[in-house]
């Protein structure tokens, strides 16, 4: 297969792509700039040979080019988090072996050091653009296209790797599943280091020829005064920003509020995912919007896998059916595949949307796949033909705002302080976050620990998101016979509200 096959990425489409504060860019132009990005990355060489070029940018035109460019030029796009710490990037960059990293001249003095230590030159979207343009070399289905850091059970994040193909098929299943066309107009305000913000976002519109409007960030005014303008025609969000938008309505006068309702009953789309989106919540979106909610549930490693019907019943508090093409079986804890309804299982998957690899982690890889089925660590249950998730195998695994976090990750920052003896953090339910971090530390002997200290250290070594919200100093943590601490314990005395533990 050869490049750019987003077939709307040509250099004759006048039709706008991307709205990126006052620029509109049309496909064609698009166009032009990531073939001229690609040869200035390739500059004397016929191919990158997947060589990892990591970027460090903003939701920004420069961010799309830049990404389908490293991917025309035969490189490995890696996304960074703009919100990352030098702490995370600097294990980002190592662990990927990057070797170029491009980012805006205004982060310089954050990324500057950390490229010289790590061997990595620095360079700006605009000087490669600067390139002409020429011939791009061919690449392959499975050709390794782009790495995505996802947390795990495993104190750092891993590298998930997925190839051309498995873009491709992550992104084809959902233009038929969910109705794409070239007339939507859709609102991209998640972040750009997710797969939720990447392809079921922007690369779905991208590749349909529709309009997506970038945002920095989400910031309820500034998005839903478009929505009241009629501007957009599908909606994607994690739960947490339903119920930050619930919130906003209720802060507003009715007129301004009916004004902004009016806008989202008037989309034919809206889709709530990567988190369990509350029956409550999904009741009081359709009573507020009318838009019934099509939830869908995906992972890093997959894409999406299960989805509400676009046409047919959406069950509140159900992700649906597996999507086409994608098989998805549920196993019991003898590894065997579950027949019946309503028998509790693990999610395996299998299809061409199944990533490849963890990056220079075959063990990790190896692990995670049985007899072919990749392992999610999700538990579900079929209910009257729907799936409905029960929640993570693992307790270490927290998620919060939409975002998967590794408990032993916040873990091993907390027990880098010097008066840190014993942490173990774990996620309690929060009706906005859907968990909220809390850590349970254990002072060394002699020490003291201040809390404003701690949160501190966190923010100078973890994203905003990892952080915990809360912090309980207690004595000692409890163990089970094998010196286990026992976390469902903790949360148990958290819940019953317990001062000390
Ligand atoms: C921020 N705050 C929090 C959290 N994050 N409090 C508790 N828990 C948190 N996780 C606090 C801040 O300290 C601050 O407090 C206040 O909330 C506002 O912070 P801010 O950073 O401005 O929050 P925000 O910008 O409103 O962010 C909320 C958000 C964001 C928009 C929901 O978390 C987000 O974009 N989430 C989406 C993540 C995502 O796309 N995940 C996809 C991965 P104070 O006001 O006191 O200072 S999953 C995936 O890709 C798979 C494939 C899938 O299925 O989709
Ligand atoms: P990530 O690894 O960041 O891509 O997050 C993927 C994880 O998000 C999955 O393994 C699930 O635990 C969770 N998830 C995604 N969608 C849903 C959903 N609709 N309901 C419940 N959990 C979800």
């Amino acid at each position: 297969m050869l490049l750019n096959r987003f077939p709307r990425l040509q250099a004759d489409d006048d039709r706008i792509a991307l709205i990126d504060g006052d620029r509109q860019i049309a496909y064609g132009t698009l166009n032009d700039e990531i073939n001229r990005l690609a040869h200035g990355l390739l500059e004397s060489k016929e191919d990158l040979e997947e060589e990892r070029v990591a970027f460090f940018l903003p939701a920004s035109a420069d961010y799309v080019v830049v990404m389908h460019g490293i991917w025309r030029a035969g490189g490995i796009a890696v996304p960074l988090n703009v919100g990352a710490t030098t702490a995370e990037l600097d294990h980002y960059l190592g662990c990927a072996r990057v070797t170029r990293l491009i980012a805006h001249a205004e982060h310089n003095s954050m990324l500057g050091d950390l490229c010289g230590n790590l061997g990595i030159q620095l360079l700006e979207p605009s000087e490669l653009m600067a390139s002409p343009t020429g011939i791009l070399p061919p690449i392959a289905d499975d050709r390794r296209a782009m790495m995505v850091f996802t947390s795990g059970t495993t104190n750092k994040p891993k590298g998930v790797v997925t190839t051309h193909g498995n873009i491709r098929a992550q992104i084809t299943v959902l233009l038929d599943a969910w109705g794409w066309s070239d007339s939507d107009r859709i609102p991209l305000f998640l972040p750009l280091h997710h797969v939720h913000g990447i392809i079921n976002v922007l690369s779905c519109a991208l590749w349909v020829g529709a309009t997506v409007h970038l945002f920095p960030r989400f910031d309820a005014p500034s998005v839903t005064a478009d929505v009241a303008a009629g501007d957009y025609s599908v909606f994607m969000a994690v739960p947490t920003i339903y119920v930050k938008l619930l919130d906003y309505l209720e802060s507003l006068d009715e007129a301004e509020a009916q004004a902004i309702c009016d806008g989202f009953a008037a989309m034919r789309l809206n889709v709530s995912g990567s988190a369990a989106c509350p029956v409550p919540l999904f009741e009081q979106w359709r009573a507020r919007t009318g838009q019934v909610l099509l939830e869908r549930y995906g992972m890093t490693e997959i894409g999406m896998a299960l989805s509400n019907p676009y046409h047919g019943e959406r069950r509140a508090g159900h992700v649906g059916q597996p999507l086409p093409g994608i098989q998805v079986c549920l196993f019991g804890e003898d590894d065997q595949p579950i027949v019946d309804e309503e028998t509790p299982g693990e999610i395996r998957v299998k299809g061409p949307n199944v990533f490849l690899e963890y990056w220079d982690n075959e063990r990790a890889t190896r692990e995670s796949f049985r007899d072919g089925w990749f392992c999610t660590g999700d538990m579900a249950v079929l209910e009257q033909g729907y799936y409905r998730i029960m929640g993570r195998t693992s307790i270490d695994i927290i998620k919060s705002g939409g975002y998967k976090l590794s408990a032993l990750e916040i873990e091993a920052v907390l027990l880098s302080h010097p008066a840190i003896a014993e942490a173990a953090v774990i996620g309690v339910e929060d009706e906005t976050w859907g968990e909220k971090v809390v850590a349970f530390i254990v002072p060394r002997q002699g020490r003291q620990v201040e809390l404003d200290e701690i949160m501190e250290w966190s923010s100078g070594h973890l994203s905003s998101y990892k952080i915990p919200r809360l912090i309980r100093i207690v004595e000692s943590l409890p163990r089970n016979a094998m010196g286990k601490v026992t976390k469902p314990d903790l949360k148990a005395l958290l819940i019953a509200g317990a001062q000390s533990i």
